[in-house]
């Protein structure tokens, strides 16, 4: 049974490990990321988080992980809880339309984070894709009365903080670790009012909390409350009692125990405060019931405390925005820094070839035989340079003939990358895998981009 979050499935009863199918659909969906603000997230289970996986400890899973035949990019799964080199990675390399299938034995139990690894594994991370599996230990967890699944993540867009419509993600903001949301479960808001999780006076909930990441740690805090077990870092033992603030890792997971004794609403942040008042990484826990004024007699959470998010993008903001982004042209067509020599260019493409097109043309150029077009001794890449930039850039579908086979894939739009890489990426494969030709300037890649109908908002300096 897959639940999606906040939902978790229900404790296993069963005393003997024994064989479990677990079948996971990756879906690339268009979905709400703050009121106005779409993102087309890149999802295990239709969701974000991924569908929250529960076995036991022992088990021996049989994995399908299928890629939906709408799927621009090929995924995969490295799921944590797996022994074996990359997780499951490279034998659920799955492209669109495909399924994988691997079987792997549940050695430690332990909440473990599950994620794409498929490259640029950091995209598809901050795309969405990661989630929680749960291998309950043998002896089970102690029973509680409520059990809850947040999982935080962290999210570039070209657009500020707000901006409203189809937001693109932002490669740079990405590498600079400077997100424009931090999130619980995949939306500003997910765990908000009337969607707040909830719970009764004296019950006992527990929270399995995981961070996919891609780059921020979480210190995680329920303001109001005081977790009572905290098995750290997803590990099986309640290693901490009567902690406030717990830290996630990326890439990793906590879960924490604590009764509830006061009704109101408690508010769950990140308690690195901007990042809950002004990126989203807020939630509520409503606890009703009746008044407990020996433990706390007050009014409750006042809602001037959760603020409106700050209104952002002041004047002189812009202003220095825009020059810096003149700075940088200035530097890009001073004739010194962009006039690379060929060889240098070679050498630079070889590690964008190697950070991005390799998962689909293959480490050798050799492609995938009926899916993906070879770029070695490619004739349909030779043959005309510029159609070949414009490929890169606004991505590249329906029939096509390379080396006299035909081809009907998709390639997307690589348009994130800055002109400098798709021109040393081009010059790279040019020269590459038994090709010769020229080089590719910077300044063609530029003057083509300027022709693009779809501008590289990706790559815009915000
Ligand atoms: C997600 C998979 C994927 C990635 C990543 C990818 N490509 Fe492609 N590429 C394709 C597919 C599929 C086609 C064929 C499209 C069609 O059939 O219309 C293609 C076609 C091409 C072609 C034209 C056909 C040929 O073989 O000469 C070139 C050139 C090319 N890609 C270069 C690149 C470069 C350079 C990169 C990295 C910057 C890259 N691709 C990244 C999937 C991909
Ligand atoms: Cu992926």
């Amino acid at each position: 049974m897959l639940t999606q979050a906040p939902n978790v499935p229900p404790p296993i009863k069963r005393t003997y490990a024994t064989k479990v199918i677990v079948k996971l659909e990756v879906k690339e969906v268009v979905k709400k990321l703050s009121d106005g603000v779409e993102y087309n997230f890149w999802t295990f289970g239709g969701d974000v988080p991924g569908s929250f996986i529960r076995i036991r400890e022992g088990d021996q899973v049989e994995f399908h992980l299928n890629n939906h035949p709408t799927s621009k990019m090929p995924h995969n799964i490295d799921l944590h809880a797996v022994t074996g080199p990359g997780g499951g990675a490279a034998s659920s390399f799955t492209a669109p339309g495909h399924s994988s299938q691997f079987s792997f034995k549940a050695l430690n139990p332990g909440l473990y984070v599950y994620h794409c690894a498929t490259a640029p594994v950091g995209m598809h991370v901050a795309n969405g894709m990661y989630g929680l599996i749960l291998v309950e230990p043998k002896e089970g967890l102690p029973p509680v009365n409520k059990e809850y699944y947040i999982m935080q993540g962290d999210f570039y867009t070209a657009g500020k903080f707000g901006e409203e419509g189809l937001q693109m993600f932002d490669q740079n903001k990405a590498v600079d670790e400077r997100p424009t949301y931090v999130v619980f479960n995949g939306s500003v808001g997910s765990l908000v009012g009337d969607k707040a999780i909830t719970a009764n006076v004296g019950e006992t909930v527990r929270l399995f909390i995981g961070n996919g990441g891609p780059n921020l740690v979480s210190s995680f805090h329920v303001i109001g409350e005081i977790f009572d077990n905290v098995y750290v870092e997803g590990g099986t033992v309640a290693a901490q009692h009567n902690v406030q603030t717990t830290m996630v890792p990326a890439g990793g997971s906590v879960i924490v125990d604590f009764k509830v004794e006061v009704p109101g609403t408690y508010i769950l942040v990140d308690h690195s405060l901007f990042r809950a008042f002004n990126k989203g990484a807020l939630g509520m826990l409503k606890v009703s019931g009746p008044e407990n004024l020996i433990a706390y007699s007050g009014k409750e959470v006042d809602a001037v405390y959760l603020g409106r998010q700050a209104e952002a993008g002041s004047e002189a903001e812009k202003q220095v925005a825009a020059l810096q982004a003149q700075m940088r042209e200035a530097i890009k067509s001073d004739p010194k820094i962009s006039g690379l020599t060929k060889e240098i260019q070679i050498a630079k493409g070889k590690g964008v070839f190697m950070q991005t097109c390799f998962v689909c043309h293959q480490v050798n150029g050799e492609g995938i035989p009926g899916q993906i077009p070879p770029l070695a001794n490619s004739d349909y890449l030779m043959a005309d340079k510029e159609r070949s930039i414009r490929g890169v850039l606004s991505g590249q579908s329906g029939e096509m003939m390379v080396n006299g086979k035909k081809y009907n894939g998709v390639m997307i739009p690589l348009n994130y990358l800055p002109d400098e890489d798709v021109a040393n990426v081009l010059t790279y494969v040019r020269n590459s895998f038994g090709n010769s030709g020229d080089g590719v300037k910077v300044e063609e890649v530029r003057r083509l981009r300027g022709e693009t109908p779809a501008p590289a908002a990706a790559s815009k300096f915000e």
